[in-house]
C-alpha cells in the first residue's frame, strides 16, 4: 500500500478508532491500513503478497483472480482444543466446551499478542455477516496481520465500504483481533468472549481459525446472542428444491464435517429425475428467525464458500467445480507444472509430477497425498451456477424441513421423520457420526455431535437444547424434522445407497411430506415415520429389493444399545439438561421394547 492510504481511517466511527489504537499499542504494527473493499486495494494485497510468498499466482488464462496458498505444516485445520469460550460463570459453556475466565483469557493471550504484529501491517477488516440492510445481519471488525486473511475475508463476507456505509456510528460489532504471531502451536489460542462481543485469535493462519466472520463470530459468538434474542444460528446449509411444477420448498439440513453438506447444498438430480432442480441459498451456516407469518426463515449469512477440496468432483460436485474457476484462493492443494490445480479425487489424470501441499516437489510415487485431506478452496457465492435467486434476499427463505444427518455404517435408516417438533429436537440432539478411515481416532467410534454444533456452540449445550424446544413454542408454522444417513455400508463396509445426485430421491419425499402429498406415505416405527413402500421414487435405480429393505430397517437390539449410549452422553449435561430430552429418551426405549 502506498503511504497515504496508511494510517487513513475510512470511517469516523470514534469507538473503532479508540479500539483500533488500542490494539495496536499492544500488536505493536509498523503501520495501519483501513480497508475499503476496493478492486483497486485487492490487486494491491495481491501483488504485495506475491512478492512475500503468502500467495503464489496461477494460470491466469485457465484460472484468472485465482492464487495459491499454504499453510504452516503444523497449522491445517481447526484446533478444537485449543478453542475456548470464555464467560464469567463455568457452567455457562457447558461439558462440551473448553472454558477460561476473561480476565486468564484476557491475560494470557495479551503476552502473546504483545508486539505481535512489528514488522508487520494491521489490516483493519470491516464485514457484514448477512446482507446489507437485513434484520438478520452483524456487524464485525476483523484487525489482522495476514493479507490471506484480508483476501478470504473479501470472498466470504461483505466486507469494506458497505460495512463502514452499514455500522455508522454506532458501537455494535463484533471486535475481532487476529495475528498469526510465530504460528506456534504451543502459543496458538481461539477465545471467545460471548459477553464482550469479542473473539481474539492468535498463533494460526488456518481458515477455520483465522476467518473470524466464520464459525467464531457466525456460529459461536451469534449462538449466544441468539439465545438472549429469540433466534437460531446453525450449522446448516439451506438449499431449495424445486420440483416439476416449479415450487420450491426450502430446506436446512446439518452434518457433521465432512458428510458433504457442500455437495448436498449444490446437489444436481440425475436424468432420470427430470424437471427437479437444488438452488443453493448457503453450504455451511444458517441464521433463523420466526417471521411475522409465524413460519422460520433462514438467511446465509456468508457470502462465499470455503470447501474442502479433495474428493470434489464431476461425480461429487460439478457446480463446486464450476465456482471454483476463478476468483478463487486454494490453500495446499497440489500444483502443477502448468500453474494449474490438483486435489485427490479430481477427475482426470494425476499430474506426473507437481508441488505439494508442503511446498515440496511430488509425484504420484511419493507416498503421501499431494494436496492436505483438509485443502480448501475460497469461492465467491454468486459464481456458483446454481446459487438461488433468492439467497440475498434480506428477508431469507421460509423453511419447510430441517434434516439431521449422521454417518452411521449400520444404525441409522437412509430417512425418518420426526413424531413433533420436540421429538425433532430429541433427534437432532442424538445425531452422531462414525469416524472413518480418513479421521483421526479409532475406527468406527462414534463421535455425538447434536445438530452439528458440539464444536460451534457458544455456550451451554443443555440450555441450547432448550433454546431449541423454546423456538418450537413460539414458531406457529414450525418446519417438519428429518434424519438422513446416506453412508448405510453391507457386511463388506460397501455403501449400500448410491448418494450424491441421488439423494434428491429423499429430498423429494421429504417436500412431499411437506406439502401433504398423497404419494409420500409413511409408515410408523419406535423411531419415527420411514417412507411407505413406494413412497421413495427409486425410478431408474437398480437397487435390488432386498438392499431397500436393508437401507430402511430398524435394528432394535442395536437402537436399544444406542439408548443406552445416550443416556450416558446426556447424563453429562446434568440438571441443566431439559426434562423433555429426557422425556423423549423414555419415550423411544418404550416404545422399542413394545
Ligand atoms: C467447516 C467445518 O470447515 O465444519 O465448515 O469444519
Ligand atoms: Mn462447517
Amino acid at each position: 500500500m502506498t503511504s497515504t492510504d496508511q494510517n487513513k481511517p475510512k470511517t469516523s466511527n470514534q469507538t473503532v478508532i479508540d479500539w483500533v489504537e488500542k490494539m495496536a499499542r499492544m500488536t505493536r504494527p509498523d503501520s495501519i491500513y483501513f480497508c475499503d473493499g476496493s478492486e483497486r486495494e485487492k490487486e494491491q494485497l495481491t501483488a504485495q503478497s506475491f512478492t512475500t510468498g503468502e500467495l503464489e499466482p496461477l494460470n491466469p488464462q485457465k484460472l484468472p483472480g485465482c492464487v495459491l496458498h499454504r499453510t504452516a505444516p503444523n497449522d491445517v485445520a481447526r484446533t478444537e482444543g485449543l478453542t475456548f469460550i470464555c464467560t464469567s460463570v463455568k457452567e455457562d459453556v457447558g461439558p462440551t466446551n473448553n472454558w477460561m475466565s476473561p480476565p486468564e483469557a484476557y491475560k494470557k493471550l495479551a503476552a502473546i499478542f504483545e508486539g505481535s504484529m512489528s514488522g508487520r501491517t494491521m489490516y483493519v477488516i470491516p464485514f457484514i455477516m448477512g446482507v446489507p440492510g437485513s434484520s438478520f445481519s452483524k456487524i464485525g471488525i476483523e484487525l489482522t496481520d495476514s493479507i490471506y486473511v484480508v483476501l478470504n475475508m473479501r470472498i466470504m463476507t461483505r466486507m469494506g465500504q458497505v460495512a463502514w456505509n452499514e455500522l455508522g456510528d454506532s458501537s455494535d460489532f463484533t471486535r475481532c483481533l487476529h495475528s498469526k504471531a510465530d504460528l506456534n502451536m504451543e502459543r496458538r489460542f481461539i477465545c471467545h468472549f460471548p459477553e464482550d462481543n469479542t473473539i481474539w485469535s492468535v498463533g494460526s493462519g488456518y481458515g477455520g481459525n483465522v476467518l473470524l466472520g466464520k464459525k467464531c463470530l457466525a456460529l459461536r459468538v451469534a449462538s449466544h446472542l441468539s439465545q438472549r434474542e429469540g433466534w437460531l444460528a446453525e450449522h446448516m446449509l439451506i438449499l431449495g428444491l424445486e420440483d416439476r411444477q416449479g415450487r420450491i420448498t426450502y430446506i436446512a439440513a446439518a452434518f457433521p464435517s465432512a458428510c458433504g453438506k457442500t455437495n448436498l447444498a449444490m446437489l444436481i438430480p440425475p436424468v432420470t429425475q427430470p424437471g427437479y432442480r437444488v438452488w443453493t441459498v448457503g453450504d455451511d451456516i444458517a441464521w433463523m428467525r420466526i417471521g411475522p407469518d409465524g413460519r422460520l426463515w433462514a438467511l446465509n449469512p456468508e457470502a462465499g464458500f470455503f470447501g474442502v477440496a479433495p474428493g470434489t468432483s464431476k461425480q461429487s460436485n460439478p457446480n463446486a467445480l464450476k465456482t471454483v474457476r476463478k476468483n478463487t484462493i486454494f490453500t495446499n492443494v497440489v500444483k502443477t507444472p502448468e500453474d494449474m490445480v490438483w486435489w485427490e479425487g479430481l477427475d482426470g489424470d494425476t499430474p506426473a509430477e507437481g508441488i505439494d501441499w508442503r511446498g515440496k516437489p511430488w509425484t504420484p510415487s511419493s507416498g503421501h497425498p499431494g494436496a492436505h485431506p483438509n485443502a480448501r478452496f475460497t469461492a465467491p457465492a454468486f459464481q456458483c451456477p446454481c446459487i438461488s435467486p433468492e439467497w440475498e434476499n434480506p428477508q431469507g427463505v421460509p423453511i419447510s424441513a430441517i434434516i439431521f444427518g449422521g454417518r452411521r455404517a449400520h444404525l441409522a435408516p437412509l430417512v425418518y421423520q420426526s413424531f413433533n417438533f420436540q421429538h425433532g429436537v430429541f433427534v437432532g440432539a442424538t445425531m452422531a457420526s462414525e469416524r472413518t478411515a480418513a479421521q483421526y481416532g479409532k475406527l468406527g467410534e462414534v463421535r455425538r455431535d447434536p445438530m452439528a454444533m458440539l464444536p460451534f456452540c457458544g455456550y451451554n449445550m443443555a440450555d441450547y437444547f432448550q433454546h431449541w424446544l423454546s423456538m418450537g413454542q413460539k414458531v406457529s408454522k414450525a418446519p417438519l424434522i428429518f434424519h438422513v444417513n446416506w453412508f448405510r455400508t453391507d457386511d463388506k463396509g460397501e455403501f449400500i445407497w448410491p448418494g450424491f445426485g441421488e439423494n434428491v430421491r429423499v429430498l423429494r419425499w421429504i417436500a412431499e411430506r411437506c406439502a401433504g402429498a398423497d404419494r409420500a406415505q409413511a409408515r410408523q416405527t419406535p423411531i419415527g415415520y420411514i417412507p411407505s413402500d413406494g413412497a421413495l421414487d427409486l425410478s431408474g435405480l437398480d437397487i435390488p429389493q432386498g438392499t431397500i429393505e436393508e437401507l430402511l430397517r430398524i435394528d432394535t437390539e442395536a437402537w436399544l444399545a444406542e439408548v443406552a449410549e445416550l443416556r450416558k452422553f446426556f447424563f453429562k449435561f446434568g440438571a441443566r439438561l431439559p426434562a423433555e430430552i429426557n422425556a423423549e429418551l423414555d419415550a423411544l426405549e418404550q416404545r422399542l421394547r413394545r
